[in-house]
């Protein structure tokens, strides 16, 4: 009963059947582990969802930024942009039922996982988790954001407050609104950071690496992280331009750009191989 973490689908339908095919995925037996950013930029939005909400019993699955901007423009609350792929989507007579399902997915999910190097402790989230957060903190931010997504008379209010970069760290008085967009957008948006948590979306607008240090800004996971849980091991996405690499042996990269031509694949969290299929034209 493998675990596959797979990396940023954005819509590459035929590339994630290719990827399940080489993987040998049986949904009745196998898990996927989804880092989110399900939908958007690439062709087929809508047969993803159809797809993996078909299959959701199988999957483990954590909202990315796209996943989130889909749910603010089905709510009425943001138009589309020009680089949006999401009309099928939009148009489909089950949008309610993918948006309800999207609403009940937090920006975390942990899990224990016997590995051929014993048990781990694996955390998934889109973009990462800031160096400065305890587990409690990770748990008690996540858990906070789940409420508001799963609360109707929150819910809106979140998505109207969630855009904007600042605050770029956390502040005395800070408010509860800002600290929710705060916290999503470490979890959903983060490339670049200093060590308390300080972010910088400028730097991570470049989507590159080129420049791995800048003043005290580094990618988040090259600092060292507060995280006080043994044996584990993240998995996240967001960031096409690693190209998967983080050179951290804890620390999964997964996006591997296959929107922007390249590859989508998964890794194996019991013997961390890692398989990928190219995206076709
Ligand atoms: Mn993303």
């Amino acid at each position: 009963m493998p675990n596959y973490a797979v990396g940023d689908i954005q819509g590459c339908f035929k590339e994630l059947l290719g990827l399940l095919n080489l993987i040998n995925f049986n949904p009745k037996k196998d898990k996927l582990w989804l880092v989110g950013d399900l939908v958007n930029r690439g062709p087929n939005s809508l047969e993803v969802l159809e797809f993996i909400y078909s299959i959701k019993e199988s999957c483990n699955v954590v909202l990315g930024n796209h996943d989130i901007h889909l749910l603010s423009i089905a709510g009425g609350l943001r138009s589309p942009n020009k680089e949006d792929t999401l009309r099928g989507v939009l148009e489909s007579p089950r949008l309610p039922f993918y948006v309800d399902w999207l609403r009940s997915l937090g920006l975390v999910y942990q899990e224990n996982i016997d590995t051929n190097s014993g048990e781990r402790k694996f955390i998934m989230t889109h973009a990462g988790i800031p160096p400065h957060w305890t587990k409690e903190e990770l748990e008690r931010n996540s858990k906070e954001i789940n409420n508001v997504m799963n609360n109707d008379t929150k819910y809106k209010n979140y998505l109207i407050n969630l855009y904007g970069d600042l605050p770029s760290k956390t502040y005395p008085n800070i408010t509860i609104d800002e600290e929710l967009r705060l916290n999503t957008n470490y979890l959903t948006r983060m490339r670049y950071c200093k060590s308390d948590g300080e972010l910088d979306f400028v730097m991570g607008k470049t989507k590159g690496v080129k420049e791995k240090k800048k003043g005290d800004f580094k990618p988040w996971f090259l600092h060292p992280l507060n995280l006080n849980i043994s044996n584990f091991h993240i998995i996240f996405g967001h960031w096409a331009a690693l190209g998967g690499i983080t050179g951290i042996s804890n620390i999964s990269a997964m996006d591997t750009g296959c929107v922007w031509g390249h590859k989508l694949s998964a890794f194996r969290l019991e013997d961390k191989r890692l398989f990928s299929y190219d995206r076709l034209n």
